[in-house]
């Protein structure tokens, strides 16, 4: 039988979580990097690997993790030598745009030189012709777009230490696919969220203190640029696709996107009304707020602090050749029903936590 295993960089992430659970449905041996750090990072994944007897009446195979760092090739080399993986899917990433112009440093070794750490293990290995890798490029790299909307063929023109670092990764990518005759694809995929998104990134963070708000547990939202422009879309959707790419007879590069954009503000709006709040706006730029049309409460302000040294304004993406050669449809799950789901979601989380913290040591 043939063999299926696949090693998840950032397995402990929104995507990893989502694209362990899909290829271990699919009969993947699933292998993982879990990197040390001071508190639990395997929330997201812990109905993967906790319970052996839930496991074995889902008919699940449990997922391994293996401890490693993408600062470090030792632990690189080991671990690939080790799972002989056929699959790679290299989503590790300091992953935070605002974040990455205050660890610039960092976000260069982990984002940039993570991924040459990563395809020189493959090929110390002598797997430089058994293992296919995806490398999670990203929308970001159009940053100043020259082409709306953005294809695979859209000049780049990053505008962060972030996006700077995931160039690098992109073309050495593309370097070693050409150099080696690796298989290796870029998913170039625009923004896409869920229930599982980190707590600081915009949608997670209007979701979480709409329900906050609702419920009581929170005054105000402060956000930074209202009028950036994404094109957001669901994140169990989009691990599929990093799958079909690996797929195809030849590695190729893909834009995955839904072909639709919004702004921040209008992100609010929709997430605040399915919370069960009306909003409306008064004011520009740094003054502007968004108050309860029923009580008239101010309820979002803008904080400069929010502000980003150099902004992406808008990005929205072209998924026709995804759409073409993989079958991939990028409007499975629409805008609407993207908030719907983070927002019922968080409206049981923000409960839940609350009922937990009155809780008696
Ligand atoms: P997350 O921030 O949710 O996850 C990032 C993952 O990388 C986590 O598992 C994190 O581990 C891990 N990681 C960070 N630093 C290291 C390190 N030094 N060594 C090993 N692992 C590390 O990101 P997403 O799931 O949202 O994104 C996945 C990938 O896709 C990232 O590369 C991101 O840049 C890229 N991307 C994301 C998009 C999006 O909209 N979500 C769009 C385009 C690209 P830990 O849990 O311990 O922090
Ligand atoms: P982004 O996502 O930078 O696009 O990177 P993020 O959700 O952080 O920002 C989107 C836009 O919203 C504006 N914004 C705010 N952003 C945050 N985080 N917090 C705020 O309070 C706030 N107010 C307004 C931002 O300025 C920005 O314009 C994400 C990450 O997942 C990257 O890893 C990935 O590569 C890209 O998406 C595609």
């Amino acid at each position: 039988m043939e063999r299926k295993v696949a090693l998840i960089t950032g397995i402990t992430g929104q995507d990893g979580s989502y694209l362990a659970e899909f290829l271990t449905e699919k009969g993947y041996d699933v292998h993982g990097l879990l990197r040390r750090s001071s508190s639990f990072n395997t929330g997201r994944i812990e109905h993967l690997y906790l319970d052996e007897w839930v496991r074995d009446m889902k008919k699940q195979r449990p997922i391994n993790l293996h401890w490693a760092d993408m600062t470090d090739s030792s632990s690189l080399i080991r671990i690939i030598g080790e799972v002989r993986p056929t699959e790679i899917y290299n989503l590790a990433a300091q992953s935070h745009v605002k974040v990455s112009f205050e660890v610039p440093e960092y976000t260069a070794d982990v984002d940039a030189t993570g991924v040459l750490r990563l395809l020189e293990a493959v090929r110390i290995c002598g797997l430089e012709k058994q293992c296919r890798i995806y490398q999670a490029s990203t929308s970001e790299l159009y940053g100043k777009v020259q082409e709306v909307p953005q294809k695979e063929t859209t000049p780049f023109y990053p505008r962060s230490p972030y996006s700077v670092a995931k160039l690098y990764g992109y073309w050495i990518v593309k370097n070693y696919r050409e150099s080696y005759d690796m298989y290796c694809c870029n998913g170039i995929l625009f923004n896409h969220e869920s229930e599982r998104r980190g707590e600081t990134f915009v949608t997670r963070k209007i979701t979480l203190a709409a329900c906050r708000i609702k419920q009581g547990f929170q005054d105000k939202l402060y956000l930074g640029n209202l009028d950036a422009k994404r094109d957001w879309g669901y994140a169990k959707d989009y691990v599929e696709c990093m799958w079909m790419m690996l797929q195809q007879e030849q590695p190729e590069d893909f834009v995955i996107a839904t072909g639709e954009m919004h702004t921040v503000r209008e992100f609010c709006e929709l997430a605040f009304k399915e919370a069960g709040i009306d909003i409306r706006w008064e004011g520009q730029g740094v003054n502007e707020k968004g108050f309860d049309v029923q009580t008239n409460r101010v309820l979002i302000e803008v904080d400069p602090k929010y502000f980003r040294p150099c902004e992406v304004e808008q990005l929205l993406g072209d998924p026709t050749k995804a759409k073409t050669l993989l079958g991939w449809n990028p409007t499975k799950t629409s805008f609407k029903q993207l908030i719907k789901k983070m927002v019922e979601h968080d409206m049981h989380f923000v409960k839940k936590l609350h009922l937990k913290a009155q809780l008696p040591e």
